[in-house]
């Protein structure tokens, strides 16, 4: 017997959805789906006709997208706080002041992370970028430098106190606080994302209208997650992301990262169903344009590297024209972005600019000259064949 996903009813949304398992179709039950997933059809097979059905089918995306990527995060919080560590002025920064806060959350408030701010001068409030990649090290001193100078507030942490980025993820993080979690990693760091957030909103210095999330490669990928899953964030920027975050399962061009690549050296990132698509990607019911598409009608700008062919910058692109689809259905075509630079594999101070030339062109008004929407691959055509619904 062959199931659909539209044949399934499926609860209300994500946060509200079934116990793992419950109506959603295992991967023998699911169709053939060649090339990109149509993101406006229903469960029920009907389509997406006006503007107003879009937030029950985005529910439906975003609890079909955990279930079947990332797995299904912990809840969201109302008990965050943070406490001042460090306060004074920043050392390599001209202008700029330094917080450091240790934020605490979830039950018993077992789960902490140290969200370190650079910060203007001033009372603000001043847009915020947040990145979880300080495991890394911090962002370098000189793009600091601009981000200060454009009046953007820092905010860096480290995703891997939510969850280490090894085999004992669970030791540590979100896990032991909640048992049952049963996301991987990537869904641990988004979830972390978000903490920030609930703190950042409380602090009179921050435009909480005005707030991005970013990271590189596999902390794009939990960028790219928070983004989509929280309504707070005004624009989801992913870098160089690739596999499990801008890139595309069903359009590998040569030498690009795909899902039997990226489970056998980092299972741990994902949820407890994803691994059953190796070797059956065609079953797979949705594909990356539906995770940006989440975030519509909110703004999503992903920086890509031509060089970076591991992370798929061709898939990338025909996950930017499907969620674009989506974007331009909502009316907000020009809220979705796409920059690809030459060079490899890096989040490097060009990738920062062009990410502040686009938030200060979405926040401020302040017109680019850069495209936003380049085809580098003119000689490749669309993998999908359906269209945002006529109104
Ligand atoms: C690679 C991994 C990519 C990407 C990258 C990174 O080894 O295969 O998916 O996340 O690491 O994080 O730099």
């Amino acid at each position: 017997m062959t199931f659909s996903l539209s044949t399934l009813s499926i609860a209300a949304s994500a946060a509200e959805a079934p116990p793992a398992g419950t109506n959603f179709p295992s991967v023998e039950q699911l169709p053939v789906i060649k090339g990109l997933p149509d993101p406006f059809l229903f469960n029920d097979g009907t389509r997406v006709k006006t503007r107003e059905d879009w937030p029950r089918r985005r529910t439906e995306l975003e609890a079909a997208i955990l279930h079947y990527e990332y797995g299904r995060m912990p809840p969201a919080l109302g008990n965050t706080a943070g406490v001042e560590l460090v306060a004074g002025n920043y050392k390599g920064v001209p202008g700029a002041q330094h917080k450091i806060f240790k934020i605490t959350c979830g039950p018993e408030r077992k789960i902490s992370i140290t969200l370190d701010l650079t910060m203007p001068k001033g009372k603000g409030p001043f847009p915020v970028i947040i990145c979880g990649d300080m495991g890394w090290g911090k962002v370098a001193d000189e793009i600091t430098t601009e981000i200060i100078k454009r009046g953007y507030i820092l905010a860096d942490f480290n995703r891997t106190e939510l969850a280490p980025d090894n085999k004992g993820y669970k030791d540590s993080g979100v896990y032991p606080a909640y048992p049952d979690a049963e996301c991987g990693a990537a869904a641990a760091w988004a979830w972390g994302f978000q903490r920030c957030i609930d703190f950042l909103v409380t602090l009179d210095a921050v435009d909480k209208d005005k707030i991005t999330v970013t990271g590189h490669s596999r902390g794009g990928k939990g960028a790219l997650l928070a983004g989509a899953t929280d309504t707070r964030v005004a624009l989801t920027a992913p870098n160089c992301s690739g596999c499990g975050g801008a890139g595309s399962f069903k359009f590998q061009a040569p030498k690009s990262e795909d899902i039997a690549a990226i489970t056998k050296n980092f299972p741990f990132w994902f949820g407890p169903r994803f691994m059953s698509f190796i070797g059956h990607i065609d079953q797979f019911p949705i594909d990356q344009h539906e995770v940006k598409a989440l975030c519509a009608p909110r703004a999503f700008l992903e920086t890509e590297a031509l060089g970076d062919l591991w992370a798929n910058p061709e898939g990338s692109r025909q996950t930017y024209l499907g969620a674009k689809e989506v974007y331009k259905f909502l009316g907000v075509p020009e809220k979705i972005g796409i920059y690809y630079r030459k060079g490899g594999h890096d989040h490097n101070a060009d990738d920062w600019n062009v990410l502040l030339d686009f938030a200060d062109q979405l926040f401020f008004g302040k017109k680019s000259d850069r495209n936003f929407d380049p085809n580098p691959f003119p000689d490749t055509p669309k993998t999908f064949e359906w269209t945002a619904p006529a109104q």
